[in-house]
């Protein structure tokens, strides 16, 4: 694990609410027991509990959003959660997060991202790069920042981009607020959409303006497709033709020679799939295929917290599941960098950092 720990990474694919730490969950939702508004036993159970179907899956997520209701908490996980990707060495982050409206507590979809972005300004012992092209001076784009030590000791780096997630259970209208929303934070680092939330509920139909609003504005699109069967549902978003797709669970040969043939890169969730069960076991994984027919993917996490992951653990489990040595791990961690959605000063800035830890390659065993 130590080895993969250290390699530099990319991250395409976690979402904020899923990427908690356990015992930040634990102690909000401890607090929140104290004042009534959650059964804290009942609670615990549910949080620690390992094996999730997807139907438990975003049952849970809905007690984690009453637990992570407030903007100070939204503000606390963010910083936790870049803190512990950097603490792997995730060089590059993209985190989506769904904006959220609560009228009781005064939040609007926009003081909810406020609330991400000053998350993102928290972070003290990593030096974080989140604002896009035109607010950041290009010195600050180089990788070998010279104010940077903390508690004495060199601090790492990690770029961060965000994705603004619509849910499937949002409609038209609150789908496009959330499009405006991702185009007026651009200059905050902004880059794309995401469609995510339950797959059995909702229509594609509903949320085509939003993303195509979102594409003809120069966002990126990303989808979760085929997550459950839909047949039609993924005909219909291959032919969207998305920047990238997270999952592909259920296809059927045709999905797979259309997603080829359009070379569409997919976001793989290893454990995420495996331990939803919509994947039976990892030797049937599509990862193999995929991999072998040199398909543009990328590993993730998808959930963090949730599986109980870390974006190490999915290329240690990749490395050990389907064989894959160490220089070519090194390279498949190189190659998501081409699929992320941050301009091409960052990525070559990213190329960078791997480039300067190549020698981690040759100072290993390679069993
Ligand atoms: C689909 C998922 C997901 O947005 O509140 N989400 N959507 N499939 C998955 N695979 C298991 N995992 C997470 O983070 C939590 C939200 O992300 C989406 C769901 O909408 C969930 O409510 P945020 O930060």
């Amino acid at each position: 694990m130590e080895w993969f720990r250290s390699i530099p990474k990319v991250e395409l694919h976690a979402h904020l609410n899923g990427s908690i730490r356990d015992s930040t969950l634990l102690e909000l939702a401890r607090d929140l027991g104290q004042k009534g508004g959650v059964a804290f036993l009942d609670v615990e159970d549910v949080i620690m509990k390992n094996d999730r179907s997807l139907v438990e899956v975003f049952k849970l997520f809905d007690l984690i959003h009453v637990i992570t209701t407030e903007h100070s908490t939204i503000t606390r996980i963010t910083k936790e959660v870049i803190e512990d990707f950097a603490s792997e060495n995730v060089v590059y982050l993209e985190l989506r997060t769904t904006p959220k409206k609560n009228d009781s507590i005064g939040m609007s979809k926009r003081s909810y991202m406020e609330a991400v972005i000053q998350g993102l300004r928290d972070v003290a012992s990593v030096d974080v790069h989140f604002v896009s092209r035109t607010e950041q001076a290009p010195s600050s784009l180089n990788s070998q920042s010279t104010e940077n030590s903390f508690n004495g000791s060199a601090k790492k780096k990690i770029y961060v981009r965000l994705l603004l997630s619509i849910d499937r259970r949002e409609t038209t209208v609150a789908a496009l607020e959330t499009v405006e929303l991702a185009l007026e934070m651009r200059d905050l680092g902004v880059v794309g959409v995401d469609l995510s939330g339950n797959p059995t509920v909702g229509e594609w139909d509903t949320f085509v303006p939003a993303l195509s609003f979102a594409r003809q504005q120069g966002l990126r699109v990303t989808l979760h497709c085929g997550e459950v069967p839909n047949r039609k549902e993924v005909q219909q978003m291959l032919d969207f033709v998305p920047e990238r797709i997270g999952h592909a669970c259920y296809f059927c040969e045709e999905d797979w020679r259309k997603l080829k043939d359009l070379n569409i890169p997919v976001e793989i969730c290893l454990t995420s799939n495996i331990v939803t069960q919509s994947i039976s076991s990892i030797d049937v994984h599509h990862f193999a295929d995929l991999y072998r027919t040199q398909h543009p993917i990328a590993l993730c996490t998808d959930d963090a917290g949730v599986f109980s992951t870390s974006l190490s653990q999915e290329y240690s489990l990749a490395s050990s599941s389907f064989g894959i040595d160490k220089v070519d791990i090194f390279d498949l961690a190189y190659k998501a960098i081409s699929l992320a959605f941050a301009d091409h000063k960052v990525k070559d800035e990213v190329r960078k950092i791997f480039s300067s830890s190549k020698g981690q390659l040759s100072s290993v065993d390679q069993d």
